[in-house]
Formats: C-alpha cells, sequence, structure tokens
C-alpha cells in the first residue's frame, strides 16, 4: 500500500513538472504581429523551445512578417 501511495505521488509531481511547459508551449498563431512572436522568441534564449523559427535563421514566424 505505502509503495502504491509513493509511486502515485511520483507520478503527480512528474505530471506536475511536465505540465507547465506543455501549457506554455506557444505557436506563430499566438501572436498578433511579428514583432511581438520576435520579442517572445528572444526572450526564451538560444535553442527555440517553441520551435516558432523552424529553419533556425534567427527570425521567428516569418509567415507574420
Ligand atoms: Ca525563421
Amino acid at each position: 500500500m505505502n509503495l502504491i501511495l509513493r509511486i502515485i505521488a511520483v507520478v503527480l509531481i512528474a505530471g506536475l513538472m511536465v505540465f507547465p511547459a506543455i501549457a506554455q508551449d506557444m505557436n506563430c498563431s499566438d501572436f498578433r504581429t511579428w514583432r511581438e512572436a520576435q520579442d517572445f522568441y528572444e526572450s526564451q534564449g538560444p535553442g527555440d523551445p517553441h520551435g516558432i523559427d523552424r529553419d533556425g535563421d534567427g527570425v521567428a514566424c516569418e509567415t507574420l512578417r
């Protein structure tokens, strides 16, 4: 019984750690202007964690320009 409770606790904690990352994933359609998208992209640092610069040229959401 104790082991089951521990497993449940670990799963819940892991879920809380993973879920915010998914909830905050941004797409180009979440921005109204290219400037807004670009500012967000630059604020996220290197690596493009949200995948809004798929071609990796440092310019986010070319479709909004
Ligand atoms: Ca780009």
